[in-house]
């Protein structure tokens, strides 16, 4: 491109030039980037002295993965992109869960990694590590930049496919030699992609269509996943689902994206859904799912899935569309933009006798847990933790039983406020998901509803919130098990529970080790007090519930059955 000839007349002065280091920085801030993530490393030393002084929030996270958590749901609580800087070798290895858990989840993420020099590549250098290959299939795009002159535009064109499209992680591996070689820098450096297409207007016949089935449904129900989330669409769901009157289910990660003290609420679907919104799906004639990806924990047995319905898929990623499941009538393009066409052209229809069967499965089948042993229950410390904060708390969560109470007895109401490892079910995700919804939204209350032994991965970042005086409150719900696992162990291999008890430390006290408040809780009558003295304290606080130890998750579509054979509803109909 002839304009971008340096010019004869004025060949750029030696103080012109700056080093990759410098031209990060600068790339970051014009970006609007002002809170990060990092661990420093030999090989990002120059970066580091660079940030020295440089306007960022910047967090140091005790471990690797940690940081891309916090990345990660920093991401998800603010809706921009998560930042990561790291070294080499052990460094960019530790981000590998952390960014397989954005890449699952669709998490805009750009994580920098330290590389050795250039020349010394494939050398088995000291703390070399082959960062694109080890994380090409878990990152949306990664990239080794080996000239300094193509850093600020590498940059650019990582946040915009990070936060494009399909939203996904990004990483950008760079040798020490690029990042102190120097050489000119604009902040108007062009990105050029130009395979890189994102379609972002749905099909208007592909609406007009997905209108129509609509119109002519007598038995809807609208599935919606996290992509509706991402895409800010929660508004235009809403409205579509209250114009033409449509029961509303989310998946996990959907969660928040339609308050579910409305009527027309389903709660979550799936393996340890709502039995309503199971049955639901399973008997709909139309099914229309928004930003969602047809997960084996949401279908159950794709065979049998929603056997009588038509199905609309509106999606960003073109890829997802006819991949589990045959699409009848699918729209590719942003759900924000797609959604606002499609209300335009639904009618309000009262559907009678859709509504009524829904009320009496939803009468017949709530979510309901067994209390009268006064025993400490899981399900009651959700409840509460509900009732106590009014259920506007950003919960985040481990993964396992913990995750599933949190998801169904906590009363969600707005996007971004549920953050959860949906897609890898990472254990240890909770703690600094936290962490990083905290660096998003300061003055909110986080919580992160955790599992024992999730919270024993990653627990080292508790020093995290207490250095940076993030007040994040971990309420562990301590079974003493992996206690999904032993759920899985009791229902399908006859109550061996080989190998996933765990002996924990005293959480509480552990706590405060780490220079924080830690509370111990074995008594039901003590949980609104403990909860009560968590909110209300000014630091990060750890509340240890030693729950009753054998509670399982209720109800269960167990692996490969179909959606509507759930195991639990006789124990649920018993209590009613
Ligand atoms: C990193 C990781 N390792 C293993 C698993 C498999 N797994 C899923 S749930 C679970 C048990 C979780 O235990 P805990 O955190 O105590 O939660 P609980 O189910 O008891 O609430 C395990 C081991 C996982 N999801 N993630
Ligand atoms: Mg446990």
């Amino acid at each position: 491109m002839s304009s971008n000839k340096p010019s004869q007349a004025s060949p750029a002065a030696a103080e012109d030039l700056k080093p990759g280091s410098q031209i990060i920085v600068d790339t970051l801030i014009d970006l609007g980037v002002d809170t990060m993530f990092g661990y420093p490393g030999g090989v990002v030393l120059p970066l580091f002295d660079k940030l020295y002084e440089a306007p960022f929030n910047f967090i140091i996270p005790r471990h690797e993965q940690g940081g891309c958590h916090m990345a990660d749901a920093y991401a998800r609580a603010s809706g921009k992109v998560g930042v990561i800087i790291v070294t080499s070798g052990p460094g960019a290895c530790n981000l590998t869960t952390g960014l397989a858990t954005a890449m699952m989840d669709s998490v805009p993420v750009v994580a920098m990694t330290g590389q050795v020099r250039t020349e010394l590549i494939g050398n088995d250098a000291f703390q070399e590590a082959d960062t694109t290959g080890i994380t090409r299939p878990i990152t949306k795009h990664n990239v080794i930049v080996k000239d300094v002159k193509d850093l600020a535009r590498t940059i650019r064109e990582a946040f915009l496919i990070a936060s494009t499209g399909r939203p996904g992680p990004v990483l950008i591996d760079i040798p020490v030699d690029v990042a102190v070689a120097k050489c000119a820098h604009t902040l108007s450096e062009p990105v050029k992609l130009p395979g890189y297409r994102v379609r972002a207007q749905g099909h208007p016949r592909q609406i007009a269509l997905a209108a129509k089935a609509i119109n002519e449904s007598e038995q809807p129900v609208l599935y919606v996943g996290g992509g509706v989330i991402s895409a800010n669409a929660s508004d235009q769901m809403r409205e579509l689902a209250e114009k033409a009157h449509l029961p509303v289910t989310t998946t996990l990660l959907g969660l928040g994206s339609f308050d579910q003290s409305k009527p027309e609420s389903l709660n979550m679907l799936g393996m340890h859904g709502a039995a309503y919104a199971n049955y639901a799906v399973q008997e709909c004639d139309l099914l229309i799912a928004v930003g969602a990806r047809f997960d084996d924990r949401v279908t159950g047995k794709l065979k049998t899935f929603a056997p009588n319905a038509k199905i609309i898929h509106i999606d960003i990623d073109p890829a997802s569309i006819s991949k589990n499941v045959h699409v009848d009538i699918p729209v590719v393009g942003d759900a924000k933009l797609i959604l606002t066409e499609l209300v335009k052209q639904v009618a309000y229809r009262e559907r009678i006798p859709w509504f009524k069967r829904i009320a009496e499965w939803k009468a017949r089948f709530p979510f309901r847990y067994d209390d009268s042993s006064g025993g400490l229950k899981p399900q009651y410390v959700v409840e509460e933790l509900s009732r106590q904060t009014e259920g506007k708390a950003v919960i985040t969560t481990g993964v396992g039983q913990n995750q599933m109470w949190a998801a169904q007895f906590y009363q969600f109401s707005r996007p971004r406020q549920f953050i959860s490892s949906g897609g890898l079910g990472t254990m240890g995700f909770g703690l600094p998901a936290a962490i990083g919804a905290q660096v998003a939204r300061p003055g909110e209350t986080v919580i992160a509803i955790d599992g024992d032994c999730s919270f024993n991965m990653t627990l080292t970042e508790l020093s995290t919130a207490v250095q940076y005086d993030l007040p994040i409150k971990v309420c562990i719900l301590n079974n003493g098990y992996m206690g999904m696992v032993r759920q899985w162990q009791e229902l399908f291999y006859k109550k061996r529970y080989s190998k996933s008890a765990l002996k924990n430390p005293d959480f509480a006290v552990l706590a405060r080790a780490f220079g924080t408040e830690g509370i111990s809780v074995d008594k039901k009558a003590d949980v609104p007090k403990a909860i009560k003295q968590m909110l209300a304290g000014k630091g990060p606080c750890v509340v240890d519930f030693k729950i009753e130890r054998e509670e399982n998750v209720w109800p269960m579509v167990a692996a490969g059955k179909s959606l509507d054979e759930m195991d639990g509803l006789d124990i649920i109909e018993r209590l009613a």
